[in-house]
C-alpha cells in the first residue's frame, strides 16, 4: 500500500470511529506526517469532543503519586527547584531535557513517553490540543493560579488557559560579544557580514531562522506567502555561508569562550552567558523578532497527573517563581514573584510590542516550511 493509501485508510478509520485520535496521530507520524498536518486532518474529520474535555478537567485526581517525570528545555530552571519539591512532597522527580519544540513534539507523537509535564511554546499548544496529546488542567488543584499576571491569563493560543500554566516568556534576538563587534548592532543584517565569517551561529530551529529572515525583509515571521518564503530561504542560505553552525542553547559555552561572536539566541540564555562573561550583550533587532510564552502542559498519557498539578501549583508560589526566573534570565508570568526579584525582565512596552510577534501554528503550510528548512540545512 502506498503512503497515500495508508493515510486514506487511517482517515476512514478515524471517521468510522475504529481508530482513536491518539492512534491516528501516532500512525500518521509513522507515515511521516507532521503533528500540525495530523491536526489539520483531525479538525476536518471530527468535531471536537468538548463535553468529554470538560468532564476530564473536573476529574478527581486522587492522592499525589510518588513519582513525577518532567521533560523541559535545557537551562530553564533553578537547580534547587526540583530537589526542594522532592523533599517537601515526597515525590521522586525524573528531569529530562530537550533543545527544541520539534524534539519534544516528535517524542509525544510517537506515543506514551511516561512524561507528566512538557513545556511547549505557545504556537504548539493548539496542535497538541487538537491532536488530543495534552490533557486539560484542573484549576481546583492550582490555588496559586491567583499569582499569574493578568497579561498571561486567557491567552489567544489557549482560551481560558484550559491546558496550560505559563512557565517563562522571552524573545528571540541575538547575543553578541561587545569586545569583538564594534558599535551597537541593531539589525538581522549582521548575519550577512562576511567580516564575522565562522564566528556566527543561528538557532537550530527552522521557525526561528526563516522567521528572522522574513522580519529582515519586513514580513511577518508567520508568512505563508510563497514569494516571501522563497526570498527568506535565499537569504538564509546567503547567511549560512558566514555561519559556524546551527545551534541553540548549547552555543553559550562558545560565546563565553569567544569562539562565537554573534549567536541568534533567546534573551534569557544570553543573560545566563552574560553572568559568566560580561562582554556578552543582547540585541532585539530593529526589524523585529519573536516573543513567546512557554507553558507547562500535561500529556494525556501522563501516569502521575496529580503530582503534575502539584508541581504546577508549586512553581506559582512567589519565592519559587522568583528563584526560577532569577536563574533562567527570562520573564516570569508569576506576578507575585516579580515583587521578590531584584531585576525582573519587564514586559515589553506597547512601542516595543510593535516589532515583536507571536508565532502561530502554520497548519497545512507546516510541510512547506519544513521542506524549506531541510533545503537550507542541506544547501
Ligand atoms: C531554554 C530556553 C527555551 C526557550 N534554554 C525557548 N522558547
Amino acid at each position: 500500500m502506498s503512503t497515500h493509501e495508508e493515510l486514506e485508510q487511517l482517515t476512514r478509520g478515524l471517521e468510522r470511529g475504529t481508530v482513536s485520535r491518539r492512534e491516528f496521530v501516532r500512525r500518521a507520524g509513522a507515515l511521516g506526517l507532521s503533528l500540525s498536518a495530523a491536526g489539520s486532518l483531525l479538525l476536518a474529520c471530527k468535531p471536537k469532543d468538548r463535553g468529554a474535555a470538560s468532564g476530564e478537567a473536573m476529574a478527581d485526581l486522587g492522592p499525589i503519586e510518588k513519582e513525577l517525570n518532567i521533560y523541559n528545555w535545557s537551562d530553564y530552571i533553578d537547580p534547587a527547584t526540583v530537589p526542594n519539591f522532592e523533599k517537601e512532597f515526597g515525590v521522586k522527580v525524573t528531569y529530562d531535557m530537550y533543545e527544541s519544540n520539534e524534539e519534544m513534539v516528535a517524542k509525544l507523537q510517537a506515543g506514551a513517553t511516561g512524561y507528566d509535564l512538557v513545556v511547549p511554546s505557545g504556537y504548539i499548544v493548539p496542535v497538541l490540543v487538537t491532536t488530543g496529546l495534552i490533557a486539560p488542567v484542573n484549576r481546583r488543584y492550582i490555588p496559586n493560579w491567583k499569582n499569574v499576571a493578568p497579561i498571561f491569563v486567557n491567552p489567544v493560543l489557549d482560551p481560558d488557559n484550559a491546558h496550560t500554566v505559563p512557565w517563562q516568556w522571552g524573545t528571540t534576538g541575538y547575543a553578541y560579544r561587545k569586545d569583538k563587534i564594534p558599535g551597537t548592532p541593531d539589525s538581522w543584517a549582521i548575519f550577512f557580514d562576511a567580516k564575522y565569517k565562522r564566528k556566527m551561529t543561528q538557532m537550530d530551529d527552522g521557525r526561528e531562522v526563516l522567521g528572522a529572515m522574513l522580519r529582515y525583509r519586513g514580513h511577518s515571521l508567520n508568512s505563508i506567502d510563497p514569494a516571501e518564503l522563497k526570498q527568506a530561504k535565499q537569504d538564509a542560505i546567503a547567511g549560512k555561508k558566514n555561519l559556524k553552525a546551527y545551534i541553540s542553547a548549547p552555543v553559550k559555552g562558545q560565546l563565553i569562550a569567544g569562539d562565537v561572536w554573534v549567536a541568534q539566541l533567546w534573551n534569557g540564555d544570553t543573560e545566563q552567558a552574560r553572568a559568566e562573561q560580561a562582554n556578552i550583550a543582547y540585541c532585539l533587532p530593529k526589524e523585529g523578532c519573536t516573543i513567546w510564552t512557554d507553558s507547562l502542559c500535561i500529556p494525556k498519557s501522563a501516569p502521575h497527573k496529580r503530582a503534575a498539578h502539584e508541581f504546577m501549583n508549586y512553581i506559582l508560589r512567589p519565592d519559587v517563581g522568583a528563584a526560577i526566573s532569577n536563574k533562567t534570565g527570562y520573564g516570569s508570568p508569576n506576578q507575585a514573584a516579580l515583587a521578590l526579584m531584584k531585576n525582573p525582565v519587564q514586559f515589553p512596552t506597547a512601542d516595543e510590542m510593535k516589532r515583536l510577534e507571536y508565532q502561530v501554528d502554520l497548519g497545512e503550510h507546516t510541510a512547506e516550511w519544513d521542506r524549506l528548512w531541510t533545503e537550507i540545512k542541506s544547501a
